[in-house]
């Protein structure tokens, strides 16, 4: 079933992803294995085609789609209900960057367990999230990038989330970073999957 549901993501079906996520669920199967065997495998070997000059943009944006509508049936098990946020997370992705699906993931994952999200979208700069951070009092504000180009730009969000004084912490994630750049650019800390990004803000915020 979950080779099935590979195949209809990387297809762009988005009514047979959720056809097939719901079906999963009712046959048990856990729903981090739905999550890692279906959606994110089949994204990840779309990725391999986008890059093979296999598949374009329009193929791409069609099983993003889908994905999402995936990741949405999923939501619902991925949370559980908490009554006190443990703290607040900004999280968005960097001015230029237009990949919010690893961003989701990282806000539905924090939100289960048990932070409030302040989800700034895509492409947002730096002055929106020392804005936010503000406003809701983060605890923690989340930085995604998926490209090389637009990576290096959160050593400037990081400096202009320091000047402001908040008492934020920032980390940061997404496919091209590493622990070696999140160092260099002074964030505090960096994630390399979702459920690393939980870890890390629990460090942050749980004292
Ligand atoms: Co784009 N794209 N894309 N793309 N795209 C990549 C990233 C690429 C690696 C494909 C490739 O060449 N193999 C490549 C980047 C190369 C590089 O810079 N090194 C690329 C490119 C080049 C581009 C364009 C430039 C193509 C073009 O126009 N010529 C263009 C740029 C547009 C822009 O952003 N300005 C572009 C466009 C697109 C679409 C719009 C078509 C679409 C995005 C749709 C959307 O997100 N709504 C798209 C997609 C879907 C991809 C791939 C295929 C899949 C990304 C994804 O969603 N993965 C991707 C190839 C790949 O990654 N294999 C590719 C699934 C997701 C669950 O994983 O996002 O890595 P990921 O998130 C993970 C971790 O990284 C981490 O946790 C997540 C869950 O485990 N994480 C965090 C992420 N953010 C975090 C934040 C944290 C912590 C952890 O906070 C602290």
């Amino acid at each position: 079933m979950l080779n099935k549901l590979q195949d209809a993501l990387m297809a762009g079906k988005k009514a047979d992803v959720e056809t097939l996520v719901d079906q999963a669920l009712a046959a048990g199967i856990p729903t981090r294995r739905i999550l890692n065997e279906g959606l994110i495998a089949g994204m990840e070997k779309l990725g391999v085609m986008f890059k093979n000059n296999e598949v374009f943009i329009p193929e791409v944006l069609v099983a993003a789609r889908a994905m999402n509508a995936g990741l949405t049936k999923l939501e619902p098990y991925l949370i559980k209900d908490k009554i006190e946020p443990k703290g607040v997370v900004v999280i968005g992705t960097v001015k230029g960057d237009l990949h919010d699906i690893g961003k989701n993931l990282v806000a539905m994952m924090l939100k289960g367990a048990g932070y409030k999200i302040v989800d700034l979208g895509a492409d947002v700069a730096a002055d929106r999230f020392v804005d936010a951070a503000r406003q809701n009092k983060a605890d923690v504000v989340a930085l995604s990038a998926l490209l090389t180009t637009t990576m290096i730009q959160m050593k400037a969000i990081v400096q202009a989330v320091q000047a402001a004084g908040l008492g934020v912490s920032v980390i940061v994630g997404g496919a091209p970073l590493t622990q070696d750049y999140a160092d260099q650019i002074g964030a505090k800390g960096y994630a390399p999957d979702a459920a690393s990004a939980v870890d890390i803000v629990h460090r942050l915020v749980v004292k």
